[in-house]
């Protein structure tokens, strides 16, 4: 029996051609889940993943498979379904699964054979079982896995070429965020692996760098982190020599024997939220976490980067408390944090999250021709109505902010603290003139933007 499991490329989301440029290789990160479902299916099924964004090939050329599986964040829905199409023209039965297919179950029925929502630990078994014997059902639910059920994922599948390999130790989020999709799916209760399946997978990874992809891997109580510690601990224990980058939320920088251990465990980065300049605006978004009395984020910052990781930070913008001047003004905080790069996105509603549920009761999806539309949902687009900011405006706050924050001689001060600091001041210059150099690719995708789809914004 012969299982293509492929990961969908969105153009406009990842300008990620490894064959265009060696650098492109950074960009492109292994579809975990992909890997997870080759982990739970058994061996008489031979499997091939197809990632996308490491080149389409031509299905057609390819032998006939027994069934397809395909995996798709909401911006990548478009090309889900004309992967589907291809594949049902042919005969083959098409099974369509991941957060897209979760939050808008009757729009990916409508297009696949079967549709697994939740998490697919529980049910891929018998969703091959029922292919196999010719019987699959038109939707199945795999709501939400015990760890200890979370399988090794194939690591052995994907070619070589990636810069990075993936991991998950933890899944859920107690925070639920009014813009995020993390809790609505993987739920509030933070749940994590057992620390020994951890260290071993982190064995079989491949690649010497890793993403965790966690959404926040060292949780929120004072119980998730004197785990996160345990696992740390026993990661250097295990001497993996491993490079990683995570998730975390600011807490991340209240405890330095965390620092120190991750730090020792491998850990050279840090992505934090910090979202909004203004309390008014992490209130807006339900990001309360960032708001604990006393936090300074400076020193919190600066506390991480002592142990040598790097801190990117994320702000949002389009918020309703958000008026011309706030790309210079996200710019000019993030700089007084003293984050190593920055990376700024449109605040956009996805389907499922409260924010997805506000913005179409006061009918501010502006871009809602689905599913074509679905392919700017990659929060590098404007697709909703904001409330002080036009379109031209709120793509004029996202351009002076980049171009506020990665000025030459911006970057230069950077890279020199960096190296005053005796951190990273090679990693921080290509890093920083990588974004630099986006800015351009951006501003040429914006004026597509406009063209095509602007009128939506009427
Ligand atoms: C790692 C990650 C990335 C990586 C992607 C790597 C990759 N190629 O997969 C990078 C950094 C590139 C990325 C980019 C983006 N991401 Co992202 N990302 C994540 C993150 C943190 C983890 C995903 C992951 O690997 N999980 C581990 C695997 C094992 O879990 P899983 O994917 O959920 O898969 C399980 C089930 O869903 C199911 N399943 C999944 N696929 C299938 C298929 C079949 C057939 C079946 C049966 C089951 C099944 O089974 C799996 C095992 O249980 C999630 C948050 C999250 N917790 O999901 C956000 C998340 C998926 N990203 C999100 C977004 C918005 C984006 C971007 C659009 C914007 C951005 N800048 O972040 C881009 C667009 C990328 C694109 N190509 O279009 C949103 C998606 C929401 C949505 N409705 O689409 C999420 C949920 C975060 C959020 N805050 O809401 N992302
Ligand atoms: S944005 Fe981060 S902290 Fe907020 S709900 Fe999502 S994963 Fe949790």
């Amino acid at each position: 029996m012969r299982l293509y499991l492929i990961n969908p490329s969105n153009p406009l989301a990842s300008i990620v051609n490894v064959k265009k440029s060696r650098w492109n290789r950074y960009r492109v990160w292994k579809p975990l889940s992909l890997m997870v479902l080759a982990g739970l299916t058994p061996p008489e099924w031979d499997i091939s993943i197809v990632d996308e964004n490491l080149g389409a090939p031509d299905y057609a050329a390819m032998p006939r498979p027994d069934l397809v599986g395909i995996t798709a964040f909401t911006s990548q829905a478009n090309r889900a379904y004309e992967v589907a199409a291809h594949f049902r023209r042919m005969g083959v039965p098409v099974v369509m699964g991941g957060i897209h297919a979760t939050m808008c179950v009757e729009e990916v029925m409508a297009r696949v054979d079967s549709v697994v929502t939740g998490e697919a630990e529980g049910i891929w078994p018998q969703v091959l079982d029922d292919a196999r014997h010719g019987a699959l059902k038109r939707r199945y639910d795999g709501g939400l896995a015990e760890m200890s059920n979370v399988p090794f994922a194939r690591h052995d599948l994907l070619p070589a070429g990636y810069a990075f390999g993936a991991i998950q130790t933890t899944r859920g989020c107690p925070l639920n965020c009014s813009f995020c999709s993390v809790t609505a799916f993987n739920g509030a209760h933070y749940r994590q692996r057992p620390i020994p399946d951890v260290v071993r997978e982190f064995q079989l990874v491949r690649e010497k760098r890793v993403l965790v992809v966690d959404d926040n891997l060292i949780g929120t109580r004072p119980e998730h982190i004197a785990r996160a510690k345990d696992l740390f601990r026993a990661m250097a224990q295990a001497n993996l020599r491993k490079e990683w980058v995570a998730q975390a939320t600011i807490n991340f920088a209240d405890d330095e024997e965390l620092l120190a251990l991750a730090a020792k465990a491998g850990c050279r980065g840090v992505f934090i939220g910090f979202e909004s300049p203004t309390p008014e605006g992490l209130r807006e978004l339900g990001k309360k976490f960032n708001l604990l009395k006393g936090r300074d984020f400076r020193a919190s910052v600066r506390r991480i980067q002592r142990h040598k990781m790097l801190v990117v930070g994320s702000f949002i913008i389009g918020l309703d408390i958000d008026e011309p001047g706030i790309g210079r003004r996200i710019a000019e905080v993030a700089s007084q944090y003293g984050v190593d790069n920055l990376n700024v996105l449109f605040l956009t509603p996805l389907p499922g999250t409260r924010l997805w549920d506000q913005m179409k009761s006061e009918g501010r999806i502006a871009l809602d021709a689905f599913p074509e539309d679905w392919k700017y949902y990659t929060l590098t687009f404007p697709v909703a109505r904001y409330k002080h900011l036009s379109l031209d405006g709120v793509i004029e706050e996202m351009m002076s902010c980049n171009r506020s924050f990665y000025s030459m001689p911006h970057i230069l001060r950077r890279v020199c603290s960096n190296l005053w600091q005796r951190r990273t001041p090679l990693i921080s210059l290509v890093g920083n003139l990588s974004y630099r150099g986006n800015i351009r690719v951006d501003c040429r995708a914006y004026e597509n933007f406009k063209r095509e789809r602007g009128n939506g914004h009427g």
